[in-house]
């Protein structure tokens, strides 16, 4: 049995999208995070940094939400959600992956993090007008590496997908502007899909969301 480790309206959507997606039998811890769950002791044993999402594979213990993606879609390999190692669609599905952890959401979380998620005396608004702009590069990037295609690598939908839908639905909370109609498209049709729908209905139905 899969156990999950998440929290509504937060990266742990990303694995629970994924687990729908693989169609894999999993149990859903909510941790509150809120009410400091991820502060406690028994958490920080699995996630030392106290964050969501946590993924609990028998002996496997597995943070970070792409890391985890990733490896639900090789142990599901009939789902298709990552193209096999040492593959061309493996070199450039890691190359989407990690711009998107690394470029494409991190203006986002800087936003996030200096609006509410770092303690007050840490915030430095200051910082907005940069994050913006550099919201702004790292979608044109993006729109430019699809294209006109229907998903970023090969004729498939991929956790890079997953993980770019994921942080455009994010951007669309923050009213940043994707800057290009085909990203609006790709977004759409992406958070569309079925498996989002069900993963937001078990995140939702354990805890309510941050606002
Ligand atoms: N790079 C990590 C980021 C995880 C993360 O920052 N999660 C946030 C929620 S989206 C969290 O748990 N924050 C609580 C905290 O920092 O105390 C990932 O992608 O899994």
């Amino acid at each position: 049995m899969l156990h999950v480790y998440g929290y509504p309206n937060t990266r742990s959507q990303r694995v629970v999208w994924a687990l729908e997606e693989v169609g894999a039998t999993y149990e859903y811890h909510p941790v509150n995070l809120l009410a400091g769950d991820g502060r406690q002791p028994d958490y920080l044993a699995l996630n030392p940094g106290g964050k969501v999402p946590t993924l609990v594979d028998g002996e496997l213990i597995l943070s970070e939400s792409a890391a985890i993606c990733t490896y639900l879609g090789d142990r599901f390999p009939s789902s298709g959600l990552t193209p096999p190692a040492g593959s061309v669609e493996r070199a450039l599905y890691n190359q989407w992956c990690f711009f998107i952890l690394s470029e494409l959401e991190q203006p986002l979380w800087t936003i996030t993090k200096h609006r509410f998620a770092l303690p007050e005396k840490r915030r430095v608004p200051a910082i907005f007008d940069t994050a913006h702009w550099e919201w702004g590069v790292a979608a044109h990037v993006l729109a430019t590496g699809l294209g006109e295609r229907t998903f970023l690598v090969g004729e498939r939908f991929t956790v890079a997908d997953l993980l770019a839908a994921h942080t455009l639905a994010w951007a669309r909370a923050f009213a940043m502007p994707f800057g290009h109609a085909t990203l609006e498209t790709y977004a759409n049709r992406l958070l569309e899909r079925s498996a989002r729908a069900q993963a937001i209905q078990r995140e939702q139905g354990v805890v309510p969301p941050i606002a």
